[in-house]
């Protein structure tokens, strides 16, 4: 998958960029021959969406954003080789500064011809983790020039309150602009080609243009924790469903360590397996398919 080897990759230097920046770009890391096959997959996702059904016109802020389609991981076995990439889990692992990293879910997040701007917002807003050590890697299957809306970031955001506690779209949108200091924080947005992924931290302010181009921009995401995480008291009803959805069973300072949460990467090679463990492909994604074993 990985198309510079980790030892060149000089992780150090990445676990102290996302420190300082919240974000980290990583051109080029991953063969896009090998990314290909998973092109399709999520178009598919996307396709059969019942989000995608909707006239544009008749949707939210949000839902103009992208067709979201969630743990594809759990439904399309053809995915799994992607989301429980031991290489870019590593990667994530070494952009927090950890050893050893969590599923917390994967997402589609493919943004159609015509589609609105992903407004500013933050990611951790919705989870109920005791952690600030979660780390989305946003992998685009498709180049997205700018006029696609490729992800952009708040440099250093992940360190201010630009307003993490407004659920995305036009408020959250106003609340980070309108923030006192949010001219100090220099946005970042460049174009991003199949083999580029971007890292951004759960507290890092990011959003994306529209898509003014007659192609679909097809991304995948998948969202890590540190491994040794712990739930925390939800705080907001988005909260109390992820925790439903991605954290069956738990109750606040739990470990973050359920069915659905399995060691995609860890030093001691705990990891190592891990495909094989994974319970049979299920039509429905979350806590509704009984647990393996
Ligand atoms: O792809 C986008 O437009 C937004 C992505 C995003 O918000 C995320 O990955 O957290």
């Amino acid at each position: 998958m990985l198309r510079t080897p980790l030892d060149d990759l000089q992780l150090e230097g990445l676990a102290a960029a996302v420190e300082r920046d919240g974000f980290a770009r990583l051109p080029g890391v991953l063969d896009p021959a090998a990314l290909a096959p998973f092109r399709a997959v999520v178009e598919r996702a996307a396709a059969t969406s019942p989000q995608a059904r909707v006239p544009m016109a008749q949707r939210s802020v949000y839902q103009r954003a992208f067709v979201q389609e969630v743990n594809l991981w759990q439904r399309m076995a053809e995915l799994r080789p992607l989301v429980f990439s031991p290489d870019l889990a590593r990667l994530a692992a070494a952009a927090l500064g950890v050893d050893g990293v969590r599923i917390y879910h994967d997402q589609a997040l493919v943004k159609e011809a015509g589609g609105g701007h992903t407004p500013w917002h933050c990611d951790q807003y919705y989870w109920p983790l005791a952690t600030d050590r979660t780390i989305t890697a946003w992998i685009p299957l498709v180049d997205v020039p700018n006029a696609m809306g490729p992800l952009r970031f708040s440099a250093g955001s992940h360190r201010v309150d630009l307003g993490r506690e407004v659920p995305i779209g036009d408020e959250s949108d106003a609340a980070v602009r309108r923030h006192p200091r949010w001219r100090e924080l220099p946005v970042d947005e460049a174009p991003a080609a199949v083999g580029d992924i971007t890292l951004h931290l759960g507290w890092t302010f990011h959003g994306a243009g529209p898509n003014e181009t007659d192609r679909d921009r097809v991304v995948l995401t998948v969202i890590y924790v540190a491994d040794g995480a712990r739930v925390a008291e939800p705080t907001t009803s988005g909260q109390r469903f992820d925790q439903q959805i991605w954290l069956p069973g738990t109750v606040p300072g739990d470990e973050v360590a359920t069915w659905l949460n399995p060691i995609v990467w860890r030093a001691d090679g705990a990891h190592e397996g891990v495909l094989e463990r994974l319970p049979a492909p299920a039509p429905m994604i979350g806590p509704f398919d009984a647990p393996p074993g």
